[in-house]
């Protein structure tokens, strides 16, 4: 029975350590392309692994924007992929502006991301 609930308890033990904390904070954007409607209003969508975190607010007629959110994942996962959208707030559709996915690894990091349609995302996470 002892030895029943030690094997638990490391099992326990191992998927606790195999989920980290995620945080992302400090995201920016630089020289966001702007359209035919007017200077960006740009945003960013957050997702871990099949979970989605939420967005952020809508930075108005910026083509440098800096969003204050934060986003925290408590169940991450090393090597576990993190998706940011950055998209333009129009009326109708909103312009995908470019997409940035990159794996989780421990420790903080800082990654400027080039979008497809032009400009940069800047953003800084921490996983432990
Ligand atoms: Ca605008
Ligand atoms: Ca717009």
């Amino acid at each position: 029975m002892a030895s029943k609930l030690s094997v638990l308890l490391l099992v326990l033990c191992t998927l606790t350590l195999a989920q980290a904390q995620l945080r992302l904070f400090n995201l920016r954007g630089s020289k966001l392309p702007a359209n035919l409607f007017g200077t960006t209003d740009g945003y960013v969508t957050v997702f871990c692994g099949e979970a989605s975190l939420g967005k952020t607010s809508v930075r108005t007629n910026t083509v440098n924007p800096w969003w204050e959110e934060e986003f925290t994942h408590f169940q991450a996962q090393e090597n576990e992929v993190l998706k940011l959208e950055v998209r333009d707030d129009d009326l109708l559709f909103d312009d995908l502006l470019g997409v940035c996915e990159r794996q989780l690894q421990f420790g903080t990091h800082q990654h400027d991301c080039y979008l497809k349609k032009g400009g940069t995302l800047h953003y800084s996470y921490t996983l432990g």
